[in-house]
Formats: structure tokens, sequence, C-alpha cells
């Protein structure tokens, strides 16, 4: 049986890959902070199949711990402060845990288990001002905010690792991934959420930043399966992972508010408060690497996104005030 560890469990991405992992029968670990309360809501419905350890990525030996733990054939390092407003207000918290974190995490799988495999999270948010249409592995990076600045270190220090010591070490570059389980403050999350709670009469309007910012947004499900194929090539690389579509937030709206017999214009507000110091405008991915090499292809498209995500807040919310 293979053995998996995942730094993350607890978010969006690390509960998919959780299950993912489960399904191909692999023993599975997730690394979890220490908190006065616990925060186990998208894995608690695996708590009986998965074993977790604390650790953090500020603190070096909690990683060798971990590790020799876990004693992993395969490390998946998700955790990160992946929100990019909070990176402008919290910028060295952010690259303490976004990039700092990942040496940490490579010295460490050095000292204890240098023959696994490692996954590192990054981020199309590396493209940010873009030098090229579509963005593919070689485009070169503009970060426009301290995450995505951070998100850069993270991922030539993976390169670095893998060139200076042989580590089997790839970088992952996902464009945009959405589900029921993305944090609430993202926007995809705040549109689908927000329009439930409109739909239901528990609130009349829904205030959003820059309508016009396009993302290339896929699927969770399906991103963390290009994860999981990544580190089972022969040889280690890095994969861009996307859609090869994009859609403005707008559009997102649109569709969201349509679903459930709404017109967004009744509804969404533009609040300066959204905009943020330095915008990402439009990032669109080139998968075609992705597809070649790995057989990878999405499963789900944006319009399925979007009522997947507005028709789970609905279920959600109805049965929180126990309607049908
Ligand atoms: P998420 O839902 O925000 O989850 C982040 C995870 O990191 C949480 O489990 C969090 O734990 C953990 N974490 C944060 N700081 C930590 C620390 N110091 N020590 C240990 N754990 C820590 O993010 P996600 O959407 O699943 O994304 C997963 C990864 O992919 C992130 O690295 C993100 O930057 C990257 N990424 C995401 C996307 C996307 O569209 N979703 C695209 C490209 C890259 P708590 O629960 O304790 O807070
Ligand atoms: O914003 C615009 C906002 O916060 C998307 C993270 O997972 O994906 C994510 O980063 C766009 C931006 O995601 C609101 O200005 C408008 O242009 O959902 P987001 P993100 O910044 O693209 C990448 C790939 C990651 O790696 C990150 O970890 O939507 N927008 N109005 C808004 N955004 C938010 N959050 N809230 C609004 O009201």
């Amino acid at each position: 049986m293979k053995r998996a560890l995942i730094t993350g469990i607890t978010g969006q991405d690390g509960s998919y890959l959780a299950e993912f992992l489960l399904q191909q029968g692999y023993e599975v670990t997730g690394m979890v902070r220490r908190a006065s309360t616990e925060n186990f809501e998208r894995i608690e419905h695996l708590r009986e199949r998965i074993r977790l350890v604390q650790g953090d990525l500020l603190d070096p030996f909690s990683l060798i711990r971990v590790l020799e733990q876990a004693r992993p054939d395969e490390i998946y390092n998700l955790a990160a402060m992946s929100f990019v407003p909070t990176s402008w207000s919290q910028p060295t918290l952010t690259g303490e845990f976004t990039a700092l974190g990942v040496t940490r995490l490579l010295d460490a799988m050095r000292i204890v288990c240098p023959q696994a495999r490692f996954y590192q999270a990054s981020s199309s948010e590396m493209y940010g001002k873009v030098r090229e249409v579509p963005q593919s592995e070689t485009t070169p990076f503009y970060p426009r905010s301290p995450y995505a600045v951070a998100k850069v270190y993270g991922h030539y220090i993976t390169v670095n690792y893998r060139e200076s010591y042989g580590l089997f070490a790839v970088s992952g570059i996902l464009f945009n991934h959405e589900s029921p389980r993305r944090g609430l403050e993202f926007v995809t999350r705040k549109i689908s959420n927000g329009v439930a709670r409109i739909r239901l009469g528990l609130a009349s309007e829904l205030r959003l930043g820059n309508l016009d910012a396009c993302r290339d947004w896929g699927f969770a499900g399906d991103y963390v399966r290009a994860m999981w194929l990544m580190l089972q090539q022969p040889a280690p690389d890095d994969y861009v992972v996307a859609t090869g579509e994009s859609h403005s937030v707008r559009e997102f709206c649109e569709i969201a508010f349509d679903h459930v017999g709404l017109d967004w214009r009744r509804h969404v507000i533009s609040d300066p408060r959204f905009i943020r110091p330095a915008e990402v405008d439009h990032l669109i991915g080139n998968a075609a690497k992705a597809r070649a090499r790995l057989g990878w292809a999405p499963s789900v498209d944006f319009a399925g996104l979007v009522r997947m995500m507005v028709d789970a807040d609905l279920e959600r919310l109805r049965g929180a005030a126990g309607r049908p």
C-alpha cells in the first residue's frame, strides 16, 4: 500500500485529493495546524479513514516529525496562505508560509525521505500581468501580488532542489479551480452563496469588485487527479493544468443568477472595497503538455461548474433552515 502525506488537507484541494488517494488505495496522512477549535468540515466524512498529524510550515522541526510519522512515498504540499487580498495585508507571513514553507518542507524531505516524490502547488497567479496568451510552462512570470511573488519562489525552489539534489520534485501550475468546498471569500463561491441567499430571501444584494476580471476556471475534483498523475510519471517535470477557456466574473454572475431565475443586474453592486491594489486581468491556460503526457482532461465545463456550486449552496442553506 502506497503512503501519501498531504499538507493543507483541511483545504478545498486537500479534501478532494484525500478522497482521490483513498480511492486509489493509498494510506493517507494529513498535516494539520494546531487550533483551539477543530477546522475539519471538509474532511469530516473521511476522518475514520485518514490519519491526522500536527505540524506547521513555519516550524522545521515539526515537519521532520510529520515526515517521520507518515513515512510517505508521495508528498503533496498544498498548504499555503492562498487568499490573494490577504497577501497585501500580511505580506511577510504570506512569504513565510507560501514561499519559505516550501524550502522547509523540501529540506525536511531531504533529511527524512529523499526517495519520496514531491508535488508543489504552484499557481497561474505567477503569470499575473501576462507576457503571452495563452499561458504555458514556458511563459515568463510577472507576479502581481505578494501571494504570487511567494508562489514564484515556491516554484523555483522546487525546480532548484530537483536540479541540485536530484529529488523527484514537480511543480503543478494550476489555474483557478473551484467547487462547492471553495472558501466563501473567493469570488466563485461568494457568488454561488450570494445567489442562493438571495433566492431564498436571506439577502437582496451581492457586493463584488472587478467584474471584468477573467479567469480560466475548472473543477477542483478534476485538478487533484492531475496532481497525482504528475507524480506517477517516469521523470519529474512541471505542468500547466487549465481548461483553455476564460470567462469574466460578470459571466459567472449571469449564469449563476440565471440558473435560479434571477437577473444579476438587479442584485450585484460594484464595491470599490473589493478592488485590488494590482489586478490580474486575464488568465487562460494552455494545458497541451498535461493533456499529451498525463492524458489529463477536465470533465466539468464552465456552465456546469457554476450550476453545481449554486445548487450545492441552495441545498446547504435549505438544509440549514430546515426547509424542503
Ligand atoms: P485553501 O482551501 O485555502 O487551503 C489551504 C490549506 O493550507 C488549509 O488546509 C490551511 O490550513 C493550510 N495552511 C495554511 N497555512 C498553513 C501553515 N502555516 N501550516 C500548515 N498548514 C497551513 O487552498 P486550496 O484552494 O485548497 O489550494 C491548495 C493549494 O493550491 C494552495 O497552496 C494554493 O495556494 C494553491 N493553488 C490553488 C488554486 C485554486 O484555484 N484553488 C490554484 C493554484 C494554486 P487551515 O485549515 O488550518 O487554515
Ligand atoms: O478572485 C475578482 C478578483 O479571489 C478572482 C486563489 O485560489 O486562484 C485564486 O486566486 C477574480 C480576481 O481568486 C471579487 O479581483 C471581483 O480578479 O476568486 P479570487 P484569485 O485571486 O484568482 C489562484 C489560481 C490561486 O492560486 C489563489 O490561491 O475575481 N473579484 N470581485 C473578486 N474576488 C474576490 N475574492 N471577491 C470579490 O468580491
